[in-house]
């Protein structure tokens, strides 16, 4: 990899509004943003909610990025994304038009009150470990875990693949 270049995956889920035109714009807002280059996307799941008050079931996808940025430019940009697309942060773990989550950048370890990489609960969770898996078979989880000794997730087993890649045109 270049010098000052990073690998990272980005974790996208969106339950409310046209779930799938939303997942869409967020990735070509990532890929609009300088910096960043969306190289790979997974199939799009349709996935029950996990937590949080009775809502709709999501549509989530994750995205593989090149970045030049550090974690926290590229933080404000999700957060940017997710406010541009109509993002509202009112209820915890609600529904949401859209949801831009830092899954990992490269192997590195960032564990700070609001931000927290590799995702603290992403290994507990089939709506990112099943479109991860799709473009990383040996992705980085927090603590050093490693998917071959993992406890699955129950949600493996409703999860279900209901469209192909985004398109990115990296
Ligand atoms: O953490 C992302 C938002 N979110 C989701 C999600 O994206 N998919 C599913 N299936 N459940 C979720 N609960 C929350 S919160």
């Amino acid at each position: 990899m270049t010098p000052g270049v990073v690998r990272g995956y980005l974790g996208l889920g969106s339950n409310l509004g046209d779930r799938l035109v939303t997942l869409q714009a967020a990735a070509d807002g990532l890929a609009a943003q300088p910096g960043i280059e969306i190289e790979a996307s997974s199939r799009v799941y349709e996935t029950a909610p996990v937590g949080g008050p009775e809502q709709p079931d999501y549509l989530n996808t994750v995205v593989r990025i090149r970045t030049t940025l550090t974690p926290r430019e590229l933080l404000s940009v999700c957060q940017r994304v997710e406010a541009d697309l109509g993002r509202v942060r009112d209820v915890r773990w609600g529904p949401r038009t859209i949801d831009v989550d830092i899954l990992t950048f490269d192997e590195r370890t960032i564990d700070e009150t609001d931000l927290q990489i590799p995702h603290p609960r992403m290994h507990e969770r089939a709506f990112v470990l099943l479109p991860l898996l799709e473009l990383d078979s040996d992705p980085p989880l927090p603590d050093g875990q490693r998917i071959d000794r993992l406890r699955l997730p129950v949600d493996m087993l409703t999860a279900r693949v209901v469209q192909p890649p985004l398109s990115v045109s990296g």
